[in-house]
């Protein structure tokens, strides 16, 4: 199964991106895809639509287009669930010991990582950065 992670702005800018990335692949998650890209206010507000009305919003917006993220596609058995777990609690002083927010995150924004939260959000937002040929999906 597939699932989408986004190292974000904060963590990329502390130079964690590669810990992060070999944190996971120890836990069994292999990187299928993974760019580095700076989100467009316009692709920011896209991806946080449910988030709209929050008073947070503004702020997040703020924050995810402040610098480049790392987008990636990884795989493993029951991707979605497993990737959450690794993640951690939305605010890092809530997160468990090992988790990637209490390792590496700053604040409940600046949260170091977006994970999907079900089967149906990954395919959406797996399709949001990358196309099937990226995937190695087609000769593309
Ligand atoms: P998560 O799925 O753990 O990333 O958390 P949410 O979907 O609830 O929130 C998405 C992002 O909004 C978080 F990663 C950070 C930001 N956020 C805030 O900045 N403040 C809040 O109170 C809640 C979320």
């Amino acid at each position: 199964m597939l699932t989408l992670a986004i190292i974000k702005p904060d963590a990329v800018e502390s130079g964690l991106a590669g810990k992060i990335i070999a944190h996971l692949e120890a836990q069994g998650f292999v990187v299928r895809a993974v760019r580095m890209t700076r989100l467009s206010k316009s692709q920011a507000q896209a991806f946080y639509e449910v988030h709209r009305e929050r008073a947070f919003f503004g702020s997040l917006m703020e924050y995810m287009t402040s610098g480049p993220c790392v987008p990636m596609v990884l795989e493993r058995d029951d991707a979605v669930s497993h990737l959450r777990t690794a993640i951690g609690a939305t605010d890092p002083a809530e997160a468990a010991d090992g988790t990637i927010r209490k390792l590496y995150a700053e604040s409940k924004e600046r949260n170091a990582i977006h994970a999907s939260d079900s089967p149906e959000n990954a395919l959406q937002e797996i399709g949001f950065f990358f196309s099937g040929a990226e995937l190695g999906l087609s000769a593309g």
